[in-house]
């Protein structure tokens, strides 16, 4: 059993909703249980076109999946959620869902980078995770969270 934490973004339509919709057809997931979610919060986009703030937050989970199981699972749920197949990074998106963390794993794959290679640098990403596992530590950087999210705050202002 792996304990993951998925950070989530939404920026179209209503992103309270869809986020909340991701959460539930998370908790759909055969061999996946939500086990915490942290509060959502509204940030700048960070790179891309012009765009909507996202409505970011974080969700720890338990699973039994692997990695490019889990994968596979939240990309289904981007599509049934209206996202489409995008050719440029960074568009508007109705659910995004990361894995930002899988236990302490670290991967490089083609498809998949583990821990999210830019989560370090991403306050919208550090802030929902310093909630919920402030101790947590990151395994490529070996600090913890509450460190990092410290850190990430302070080069911001
Ligand atoms: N996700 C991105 C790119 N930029 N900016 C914010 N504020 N929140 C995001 O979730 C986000 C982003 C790519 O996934
Ligand atoms: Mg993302
Ligand atoms: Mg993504």
């Amino acid at each position: 059993m792996a304990t993951v934490f998925l950070a989530l973004g939404s920026n179209i339509g209503n992103r309270d909703l869809n986020y909340t919709e991701a959460v539930s057809m998370l908790g759909r997931l055969e061999n996946v249980k939500v086990k915490k979610e942290s509060s959502r919060y509204l940030t700048p986009p960070a790179g891309g076109p012009e765009q909507e703030d996202y409505l970011n937050g974080v969700v720890k989970i338990e699973t039994v999946l692997s990695p490019q199981e889990l994968l596979k699972s939240l990309k289904k749920i981007e599509r049934d959620m209206g996202r489409e197949e995008a050719a440029e990074r960074n568009l508007p998106r109705p659910i995004d869902i990361d894995i930002a963390l899988y236990g302490d794993l670290i991967i490089n794959s083609e498809d998949l980078a583990v821990p999210h290679p830019r989560m370090h640098k991403r306050e919208f990403v550090l802030k929902g995770l310093a909630e919920i596992s402030p101790e947590l530590k990151h395994p490529i950087l070996g600090r913890t969270i509450e460190e990092l999210y410290k850190e990430c705050r302070s080069l911001e202002q």
